[in-house]
């Protein structure tokens, strides 16, 4: 057992457009995130993630970056992210910052040398091609809909863009770009930072030729030719001798379509490339054939299977990365537990798994709150990318019935993590004085900060509670993973065990009540009950067998 602070750590992201409003502008800034800091000490988070405060036009809220060493006018300046960071190292909080170099903006310095002529020499920084018999150069689809390819007239070539037509996709070939990311990210770390999270970083080996995909004659995924490809690991075996070695930090690579067997050669120790990565398994649960927005229900042994597959498949060497969402995804307590009757249970059953797993817990924004998703009735009221785009091809162009496409945006559009963060029940959460650039959720009056913290039973607090465990108790770091009642359709119960400590798990994954019966292996003669969403437990009560009530979580330790 290899002992490292980013494994011991618990992460709490921050999504800075929607996360506190410092001067009525109606935008979440870095005066916002400085304001909030006790709120994050007190809830007891080590390290912050926080998402883009680069320079940008904003085409995918900071995710296109234009400057990738000056601050985003709308969040403050250089100065403010300094007082930020000091006043997060001073509060014993590390900061990671969000890398995202598979692409820049179409507005950064290094695209517009390399648009403006073929001989640049800033050419070769983007994937640029001529057109094949009239049309773009291979049939890849772009995450936010329509080709991956942008047509630019000056040059008559295309360029490649696997996100928005303003997110060009760099060419890692190139040493001089991978030479720039990286003075790049030596410019933050020489800062103080302590960490990165690394936006989509599998994608950015492509296959040579970058050769249509499947159906040549419509467009197709062409995932198999950049997820996971040829030169991956030299990049980041080359990214970790030059830069991250040299620093005592921790990095999680963002990689979806990731297996478990490339994520060990990823986060192998001896194979010097990342600590964890995020994996997207169990964000695919409720997707059917048609991908994303073609809504299905998840079931238990589902989402079971896939999380014990990573926590058996990197046991004994590598680490997981344990969320369930994060600002590209639905909010948890309603895409997994109930944002109704029982939204406290279970949104505080979900936190119980996401704190006993194996792995780094990773909290994104108002989950301590049990923030849930938003309806609004409006396209209009929508203001993500990728949900807007979708909208305009399966709606207004491709003529889909538009209440259907709307309840596929309620369900897993982007827009219900990124609704202002509510922090009391004043005007608009209390986020902004202004007029916030996205609604703010209307259940804010029930669910925000400043009522978390009085109510001692509240979702916050059981957060506060899990983490301070985490601290307490090595077993929830370092214990081993071992899965029971695998064949249970009700409830996900495992152990944790580390040389005579033991615990059990026991998580009721649904709003009836259910029998728990203890696996004879785990007979013991005392039992401790750990923490519970429940108060009415009787402690001495033997747990041979029980009914669970809904959504109920314990967590013993036996003897
Ligand atoms: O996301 C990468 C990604 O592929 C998904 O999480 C994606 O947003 C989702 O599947 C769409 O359905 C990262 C960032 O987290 C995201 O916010 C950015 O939009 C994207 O990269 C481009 O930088
Ligand atoms: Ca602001």
């Amino acid at each position: 057992m290899q002992k490292a602070f980013w494994k011991e750590a618990v992460v709490y992201q921050i999504y800075p457009r929607s996360f506190k409003d410092s001067n009525g502008d109606g935008i979440g800034d870095i005066q916002g995130i400085i304001s909030r800091l006790d709120y994050l000490q007190e809830l007891g988070v080590d390290v912050i993630w926080l998402s883009p405060v680069y320079k940008s036009p904003n085409d995918d809220n900071g995710y296109d970056i234009s400057d990738y060493q000056d601050i985003m006018d709308e969040f403050g300046t250089m100065a403010d992210w300094e007082e930020m960071l000091e006043g997060m190292h001073q509060r014993g909080i590390k900061l990671m910052m969000d890398l995202v170099v598979n692409h820049t903006s179409d507005e950064h310095e290094w695209f517009i040398a390399s648009k403006s002529s073929k001989d640049s020499p800033y050419r070769d920084y983007y994937h640029w091609k001529p057109g094949k018999d009239g049309k773009e150069p291979n049939n890849w689809v772009s995450v936010f809909s329509g080709s991956a390819w942008k047509y630019d007239e000056q040059t008559d070539e295309y360029f490649l863009h696997i996100f928005s037509k303003k997110q060009p996709d760099l060419n890692w070939e190139n040493p001089k770009v991978r030479e720039d990311v990286y003075n790049m990210m030596k410019f933050w770390l020489d800062k103080g930072i302590d960490g990165f999270r690394m936006d989509v970083i599998n994608f950015i080996s492509k296959v040579d030729g970058l050769p249509s995909a499947g159906n040549p004659d419509q467009y197709e995924w062409g995932g198999d030719y950049f997820m996971n490809g040829p030169k991956i690991h030299d990049y980041l075996q080359e990214m970790n001798r030059k830069v991250l070695s040299q620093y005592d930090v921790m990095t999680v690579g963002e990689m979806p379509g990731v297996s478990v067997d490339e994520a060990k050669l990823y986060t192998g120790s001896e194979r010097n490339e990342l600590n964890m990565v995020f994996q997207f398994e169990h964000m695919d649960v409720d997707s059917g054939e048609g991908g994303k927005w073609d809504v299905q229900p998840w079931t238990l042994d589902g989402i079971r299977s896939i999380l014990h597959k990573w926590q058996v498949g990197l046991a004994e060497n590598g680490w997981n990365s344990l969320y369930m969402n994060n600002h590209d995804q639905p909010r948890m307590v309603s895409r997994f537990g109930d944002d109704g009757v029982y939204h406290k249970q279970s949104a505080k059953m979900l936190a119980t798994l996401l704190h006993t797993l194996k792995g780094t817990p990773y909290i994104y924004q108002g989950e301590e709150i049990g923030m849930t998703n938003v309806q609004f009735d409006s396209i209009d009221d929508y203001q993500d990318i990728e949900i807007l785009n979708m909208y305009q091809e399966k709606v207004v162009e491709g003529g889909e019935d538009a209440d259907k496409i709307m309840n596929a945006i309620y369900v897993k559009g982007r827009d219900n993590a990124r609704t202002p963060v509510q922090w009391d029940g004043s005007e608009h959460a209390g986020f902004t004085s202004g007029t916030p650039w996205l609604k703010v959720n209307p259940n804010y009056t029930d669910i925000n900060a400043e009522k978390a913290l009085q109510d001692p039973d509240s979702i916050f607090h059981y957060y506060k509670q899990l983490i301070a465990l985490r601290k307490q108790h090595d077993v929830m770091v370092y214990g081993d993973y071992e899965l029971i009642l695998e064949d249970s359709d009700r409830i996900y119960a495992y152990t944790r065990t580390l040389g005579n400590e033991k615990w059990i798990i026991i998580l009721n994954f649904f709003k009836e009540e259910t029998e728990f019966q203890l696996p004879a292996h785990l007979k013991h003669d005392t039992r401790e009950l750990m923490i519970s969403n429940y108060a009415n437990i009787d402690e001495q009560q033997p747990i041979d067998r029980f009914t669970l009530q809904p959504y109920e979580a314990r967590v013993y330790r036996i003897q």
